[in-house]
């Protein structure tokens, strides 16, 4: 590496702190450290690039991979107008908890050095205000020596509880800069994240007392599977317990198939719950609203106690309300998931300790029966819905769903991305969502546009595995992004996109027909301006315009396996990506 340039140090950084590849979108305000990332004479240090046609492309990728690997892309954007194009992005990101490394060019923040016109409009003297509500932590230094503190300084915040992205403005006059003198890299070890310890003392004797003696134990989960180590935890307590568990589902945290997951169904029985333990659940209000019935102001009506364990207080915007409604809870701790996992499965399988009473392991196994029965129902009945679905003639998201899986049920798939809530809910019915990492949840912050380029991160994330990855990919999501089929083709994206081509933002056209329903208005008109019937888009032609294989539009139930096949063999044999389409109602 031929450190002579201080962009040169920055990647360098990227190089210290394992980072294997960048995205962006090129701009001239991060030119430096392009030339240094490109610069032949780097290339045994430098990551490798992957150039999106837009910075919310860029930062969903990056989003994406994180997901998938755990690892980190270094994210670059364009001054002010990059960071505005990435900032919408950047919430998804935020609201899901997923921290991400951002590096903006800006400047030269020195007025002396700038050249005529662009200089000056793509100048911010706070370019972090454009994120800093929905970013953990920004800054904009001037000076090497302050440059690279801030980049320590910012991986370590982004990797500490509660995640997030950061964001670090380089002046594109300091990555021009020649080396100042002796100016090194800190230790890696300077980067590495503070933890949080694990549930213990007052509260740990608390939470083991409760579970001990409650009558209906409920676990809510929603986060806590980013760790996909904790999947197999979180199974072992819960069958030492006999609990109920209700995934919300942002990870795969609990699988879909255990007898005691009651997500989506049981209400009958957990309306009765007397215990309910959030584990890191984002939503808390609308979790327990799902299956307990509650007070205007969000508490359990018939008093069951809630104990949450996580880290959302952590991390709080005063811009985005995504810290939910307030919930009056019992105990509110914030501790270390998976040590906390650990800590108390050791307690209840102590063999002298108090779980192992003949009264609890007759409640345990008595509800242990109650739940499987519920849940057993509950599988079966959906999986006749998707059969139901299947014999009209127009082919509908719940049997598409399900023929998309009877396809690809021998390969070890990933669902990338799960397109809508309408799309993910089947998913969440109808998939063996069991195993850890298999599923990647939605965009966190519910802004669309997100689909593709989280797909494509996580399809790079998997890319040396044998893994097969799906992104079930919604019409009008993938609308906002098309671009992202450039980035899938120029760098053989091994991902197979199913487009579920409904020609509808089904979701506004449920709202325009209950406005007008409750207006007692004509819900026939509810299509206008929510829908593409009169002007459809063709995505196989734009596909095969980006150079993407991509199969003729499937419009038959009956077709759809055998595309969907023919989809994975092609991507599988020749490790590039396809699309299929499928018309749906
Ligand atoms: C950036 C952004 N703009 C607008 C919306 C409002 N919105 C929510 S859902 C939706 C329609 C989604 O359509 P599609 O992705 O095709 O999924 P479908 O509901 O048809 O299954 C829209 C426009 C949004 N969530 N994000
Ligand atoms: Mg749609």
């Amino acid at each position: 590496m031929t450190t002579q340039y201080f962009s040169d140090l920055v990647v360098e950084f990227l190089h210290q702190q394992d980072i294997d590849t960048v995205v962006f979108n090129p701009g001239a305000s991060f030119r430096g450290v392009h030339d240094s990332l490109v610069h032949a004479g780097n290339a045994d240090h430098a990551p490798d690039i992957v150039m999106t046609c837009h910075e919310e492309i860029a930062v969903a990728i990056a989003h994406g991979y994180h997901k998938a690997g755990g690892r980190h892309m270094g994210v670059l954007v364009h001054a002010n107008v990059g960071l505005l194009h990435a900032s919408m992005a950047l919430f998804n990101a935020w609201c899901d908890r997923v921290p991400l490394f951002v590096l903006g060019g800006n400047g030269p923040v020195d007025a002396g050095k700038r050249r005529p016109w662009i200089d000056w409009i793509h100048t911010s003297q706070h370019l972090e205000s454009v994120v800093q509500e929905f970013a953990k932590w920004c800054d904009q230094p001037i000076g090497q020596r302050a440059t690279i503190e801030s980049l320590y300084r910012a991986w370590r915040l982004m990797n500490t509880p509660a995640h997030a992205p950061v964001f670090v403005a380089l002046d594109f006059d300091v990555q021009e800069q020649r080396l100042e003198e002796g100016l090194q890299l800190l230790p890696a070890t300077a980067a590495e994240p503070a933890r949080l310890p694990g549930l213990h003392g007052a509260d740990f004797e608390e939470l083991t007392r409760l579970l001990l003696e409650a009558r209906l134990p409920v676990l809510l989960v929603d986060f806590s599977g980013r760790d996909p180590e904790t999947v197999p935890e979180l199974v072992a307590l819960a069958e030492a317990l006999g609990l109920a568990v209700v995934d919300r589902g942002n990870r795969l945290n609990f699988p879909a198939t255990h007898a005691l997951n009651l997500s989506n169904t049981g209400a009958e029985l957990l309306a009765g719950a007397d215990l309910v333990v959030a584990l890191e659940v984002q939503d808390l209000a609308g979790a327990l609203q799902s299956f307990l019935p509650v007070t205007d102001q969000g508490a359990p009506a018939d008093g069951a106690t809630i104990v949450t364990i996580g880290h959302n207080e952590l991390l709080t915007s005063t811009w985005a309300a995504d810290y939910m409604q307030l919930v009056p809870v019992s105990r509110a701790i914030c501790a270390d998931t998976r040590d906390s996992l650990a800590s108390l499965r050791e307690a209840v399988e102590d063999p002298s300790g108090p779980f192992v009473a003949a009264a609890f392991q007759a409640r345990r196994e008595e509800r242990t029966k109650q739940i499987a029965a519920l849940h057993a129902d509950a599988r079966a009945d959906w999986a006749r819905q998707a059969e139901e679905a299947k014999a009209t003639e127009r082919i509908q998201v719940a049997g598409a769903v399900d023929e998309i899986h009877r396809a690809v049920r021998e390969e070890p798939w990933v669902l990338t991305n799960t397109g809508s809530l309408t799309i993910d809910g089947w998913v969440k019915k109808l998939w063996p969502l069991d195993r850890p990492g298999s599923y990647l949840g939605l965009n966190g912050g519910g802004g669309l546009g997100y689909g593709l380029g989280a797909s494509i991160g996580a399809a790079l994330a998997h890319r040396d595995g044998p893994e097969l990855c799906i992104d079930l990919q919604a019409d009008g999501d993938f609308l906002y992004t098309p671009s992202a089929l450039w980035t899938l083709g120029a760098y053989d994206v091994p991902l197979l996109v199913v487009v579920m081509n409904n020609r509808l933002y089904l979701n506004s056209t449920q709202h325009a027909a209950r406005i007008a329903g409750a207006r007692d208005r004509d819900i026939d008109r509810a299509h206008i301006a929510t829908s593409f019937y009169d002007h459809p888009v063709d995505f196989v032609a734009m596909a095969r315009s980006y150079g993407v294989h991509a199969l003729p539009r499937v419009e038959r139930i009956e077709d759809v396996a055998d595309a969907v096949r023919a989809g994975a063999a092609h991507v599988k044999e020749h490790g590039k990506p396809v699309l299929v389409e499928i018309l749906t109602q």
